[in-house]
């Protein structure tokens, strides 16, 4: 049945005479002729047989005309013949929150614009504002508006959720009524990227609860509203799902609605064996029905014999069965980091002076810092010659003094296309620390790319691996790389695998974490790559991966004292084999 195909052929030619600036009641009468085929009960093909087109509520004579066409050639010389004078792309560009037919057409008569990718070419070289009749401002509201579009389409990044979480966590709970709020879901396993917002309150006054969160300012559009449940389109086109329950049900509510679904499913079987029923309201006897737990998680794991389990780790990849045996990992903890070993300073494309970077360190309770611009091979980040190495050296030293700070003189060399680094080797063996990775050349093959990574490793020069897969999420996929051998030659050089802490790479991912310390005996270090002090605020989304990926403070080199960080960046090399 076609009715779908031409009500969307349909949709087109209004969509499209409306950009011509054409009569109003024929863009309507075009809509609604396919708002009505969309929703006939029988095949159009059979009502054209039957030549009953026109007798369809809406199609008139002339737009019956047009379905006939379609029908019988599969084509319409109507849409063709309009599509010549205008793209049919545009009709994309005109659903951007913003825009409109209008300025689509504007878009595209002045600029050129036709697609989505034009639209953010056009905007980040400010060429919208200078149009007729727009602005800075409209120009902001499209850049908003395609924001939006982007973002409704995927899942979002962890570190753009996280800050709205916080947010209106804290918004509810400046409500007498609303006894607790957390967010719960995918954003409090912290996994990299989240679907949806799940925020669950606590409330004897479910009502006002629910009013007062859909009436949070940062709210676009009330998606549903209802006495338990509601959700939400916040302005930055973020979904939340808002639920209400009893105080004595919180803790089974936390735990219902953290997920995951497969660990919660687990649970439940759990559960059934012991001859309890398991669901948002508690652990119920199945004989007599009596609730046994739910005000707290603690209470409704115990009710199962079981040790509460971070949510981190709950996503049925093992914690159930280590829970059991009273083998679960202690997971590093944000305080026990005691120094951030990848930052960049003024001195290459950083925006903070060094002493801005240490006094950031010493702010967060550090006890040491690295400083790793980049160097020479990286021109277009500033990076730096041998001899402001050595000036930049002198420089450390005397903030280090002043300051009474430890700070280690390194660098981020660039493994280049070849394997080898910026520097030869007596150069890099001169710094106190060296960082390196890929930062050019991501498209070679995988055989190259592993050859290329292993190559770099083996040089024994590097301490650290940084953001060993070079993805970007959502924007960069990892390179073509043979993960398995690069941990195996990391564990051969003694190399310590960086995961970078910045929200858009979270690299190592989580899994490659678990897998580097189980079967490589592989230390990881937690780095921001921060470029300005306020980024060293990144960490507790690195130390979010490390946690999901099972490792505890021994794992993690910067949760060492100062004197034993030095004495493994020592011995690393002399290890060397
Ligand atoms: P997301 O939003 O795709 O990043 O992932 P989640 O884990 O936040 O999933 P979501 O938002 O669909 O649901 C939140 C939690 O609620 C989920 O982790 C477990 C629980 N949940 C939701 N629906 C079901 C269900 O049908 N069965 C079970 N067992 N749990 C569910
Ligand atoms: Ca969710
Ligand atoms: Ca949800």
């Amino acid at each position: 049945m076609k009715n779908q195909e031409v009500a969307l052929l349909l949709n087109k030619i209004s969509a499209l005479l409306e950009l011509k600036g054409e009569n109003r009641f024929k863009v309507i009468a075009y809509a609604e002729a396919a708002r009505r085929i969309e929703n006939l009960p029988t095949p159009i093909e059979n009502l054209y047989r039957e030549g009953k087109l026109s007798e369809i509520p809406g199609v008139g004579q002339s737009i019956a005309e047009k379905i006939k066409e379609y029908l019988e050639t599969g084509k319409s010389s109507y849409l063709e013949e309009l599509g010549k004078e205008i793209p049919e792309e545009l009709i994309e560009l005109e659903q951007v929150p913003g825009v409109g037919p209008k300025v689509a057409l504007l878009l595209y008569k002045e600029l050129g614009v036709r697609t989505l990718d034009d639209l953010e070419k056009a905007l980040s070289a400010h060429k919208v504002r200078n149009l007729p009749r727009l602005g800075p401002k409209s120009e902001e509201n499209i850049l908003r508006g395609l924001e939006t579009i982007k973002r409704r389409s995927s899942r979002i990044p962890l570190g753009l959720a996280l800050p709205v979480a916080e947010e209106l966590v804290l918004y509810l709970k400046q409500f007498p009524f609303v006894e607790r709020v957390d967010a719960c879901g995918s954003l409090r396993r912290m996994k990299e990227t989240i679907g949806d917002l799940d925020v669950l309150v606590a409330s004897n006054d479910e009502e006002k609860a629910m009013q007062a969160f859909t009436r949070w300012p940062e709210v676009q559009e009330v998606l549903a509203f209802g006495s338990t449940k509601s959700s939400v389109l916040t302005k930055s086109a973020l979904q939340i799902d808002l639920r209400v329950v009893r105080p004595e049900s919180y803790g089974a509510a936390l735990q219902y609605f953290t997920g995951s679904q497969a660990h919660n499913i687990k649970l439940r079987e759990i559960a059934i064996r012991k001859g309890f029923k398991l669901n948002e309201y508690g652990v119920f006897r199945i004989e007599d029905d009596k609730k046994i737990a739910g005000a707290t998680e603690e209470e409704v794991y115990a009710a199962l014999d079981l040790p509460w389990i971070p949510p981190e780790l709950r996503e049925d990849q093992g914690e159930i069965e280590k829970a059991k045996l009273g083998e679960l990992p202690h997971l590093v903890e944000l305080k026990d980091i005691k120094g951030d070993l990848h930052v960049h300073t003024d001195w290459s494309d950083g925006t903070s002076t060094i002493e801005g970077m240490v006094r950031g360190a010493k702010k967060r309770g550090y006890e040491y810092l690295a400083i790793c611009d980049h160097a020479q091979s990286l021109g277009v980040a500033g990076g730096l010659t041998w001899e402001k190495f050595q000036e930049q050296k002198l420089k450390i030293e005397e903030v280090s003094q002043k300051e009474n700070f430890p700070i280690l003189w390194g660098l981020e060399a660039n493994i280049l296309a070849d394997g080898d680094l910026d520097f030869p080797e007596e150069i890099l063996r001169e710094f106190q620390i060296v960082v390196a990775g890929v930062h050019s050349a991501f498209r070679q093959t995988r055989g190259k790319m592993t050859e290329r990574i292993v190559h770099a490793l083996k040089s024994g020069v590097i301490h650290i691996l940084s953001h060993p897969t070079g993805r970007l999420i959502g924007k960069r996929d990892p390179y073509e790389v043979e993960v398995e051998k690069i941990l195996e030659v990391a564990r051969e050089s003694n190399t310590a695998m960086e995961i970078n802490s910045s929200p858009e790479r979270l690299d190592l991912k989580d899994r490659d974490c678990r897998k580097a310390k189980e079967e490589y005996g592989l230390k990881m270090v937690i780095n921001t790559d921060a470029h300005s002090e306020e980024n060293l605020d990144l960490m507790k989304y690195g130390v979010a991966v490390a946690r999901r990926g099972w490792l505890e403070p021994g794992d993690v080199l910067n949760t060492y004292p100062w004197k034993q960080l030095l004495e493994w960046l020592k011995g690393k090399r002399e290890r060397m084999p």
